[in-house]
């Protein structure tokens, strides 16, 4: 069967009147820039690109998480605000790595959409040859808004146009969708397109995998505890069958692997990160993942609420994630409704 490129979907999805001109451009060039984040990527050790990022005097350069930067994060959204600068099809742009939204410059004609994204997904993992990725979500820009401040892009998951990851692995991988089911893309490096792999993903209900970081059990709320305990209890627990585990420590290496075979990805409140709310970003990470997840059959929660229900207060606001196959996930946000039930 003839293969059908990135632009050919888009232009499908056009025509169904899914999206509409600039929301096709807008992903056109998101994907462009992700090529460029992948050729910058696959240098290594031979391209400059490893390594903590510095600022003046050579001091460790810090992003609005207080987090050290690595080259190839700030590299990374360079890429994606320059691609994104010139094209009149976004009114600004939020990054994981930027305390404020970054207006489109004056000198170009802005357009209806805010673009939020993590340019660089997983960034501890650089350094060590694992995958790592970028995820972005699309918003639409209030009426009226010429220069949209924060609050215009806190809105809730339910509200995005359009969400998609690149996981920059073995293959370059482009997952996206904008609300009609969940379609996969290939990097095909010959020609330099993204080839459709994969159209309307459905993730199994049923889940025998998966992926939470472990090293954080102490710190769990007894829900937590209680259900992966029984996880770890496979065939002689009370689930009745064995369960694999796997920890990426790249959100979007895991995710891809729920996407591709299904499981259950969990990053959950814990004493060590209860006062931040939780480790992953709602507006740029969670919510993103959540809307790809829920259009492929999975569910996504904050454990106590549907993910892309909750009405953002903050644009680098943190929470919960509980993602990946329904049924599964559906188990474990019952353990914590039935504790929060019984402790108020
Ligand atoms: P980095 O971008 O700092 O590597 O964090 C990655 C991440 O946000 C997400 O991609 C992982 O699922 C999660 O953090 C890993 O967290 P731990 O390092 O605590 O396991």
């Amino acid at each position: 069967m003839k293969p059908v490129s990135l632009i050919q979907f888009l232009i499908e999805e056009r025509r169904a009147g899914y999206i509409n001109a600039e929301l096709s451009l807008l992903i056109e060039v998101v994907a462009r820039a992700c090529k460029r984040i992948a050729v910058a990527t696959n240098k290594g050790a031979l391209g400059d690109v490893l390594g903590m990022a510095t600022g003046a005097g050579d001091a460790a350069s810090v992003n609005i998480q207080g987090e050290a930067q690595k080259k190839l994060d700030v590299i990374s959204n360079e890429i994606l605000l320059e691609a994104n600068a010139w094209g009149g099809h976004l009114a600004a742009c939020a990054s994981e790595e930027m305390e404020d939204p970054q207006p489109i410059p004056d000198m170009y004609p802005k357009g209806n959409h805010l673009l939020l994204f993590d340019p660089l997904d997983g960034s501890s993992n650089i350094d060590v040859n694992v995958s790592v990725g970028t995820i972005f979500s699309v918003l639409r820009c209030p009426e009226g808004v010429v220069n949209p401040k924060a609050a215009d892009f806190l809105q809730p998951g339910t509200a995005q146009l359009a969400a998609g990851y690149v996981v920059y692995g073995p293959a370059t991988v482009l997952v996206l969708t904008s609300g009609h089911g969940t379609h996969e893309f290939t990097l095909d490096r010959e020609v330099g397109s993204f080839v459709l792999s994969r159209r309307d993903i459905r993730i199994p209900q049923d889940a025998t995998e998966f992926a939470i970081n472990m090293s954080n059990q102490r710190h769990w709320q007894p829900a937590m505890q209680r259900y992966i305990g029984e996880l770890l209890a496979g065939s002689e627990g009370p689930r009745g069958k064995d369960f694999n585990m796997r920890w990426v420590a790249s959100m979007v290496a895991d995710v891809h692997r729920i996407v591709t075979r299904g499981g259950v990805f969990f990053y959950p409140l814990d004493a060590k990160i209860a006062q931040q709310g939780g480790k992953l970003r709602l507006m740029y990470e969670a919510n993103p993942m959540a809307f790809i997840i829920e259009q492929a059959g999975g569910a996504a929660s904050t454990g106590q609420q549907r993910l892309m229900a909750l009405q953002p207060t903050g644009l680098h606001q943190r929470v919960p994630v509980f993602l990946g196959s329904k049924n599964e996930v559906e188990v474990a946000v019952q353990y914590h409704q039935d504790d929060a039930s019984q402790h108020g």
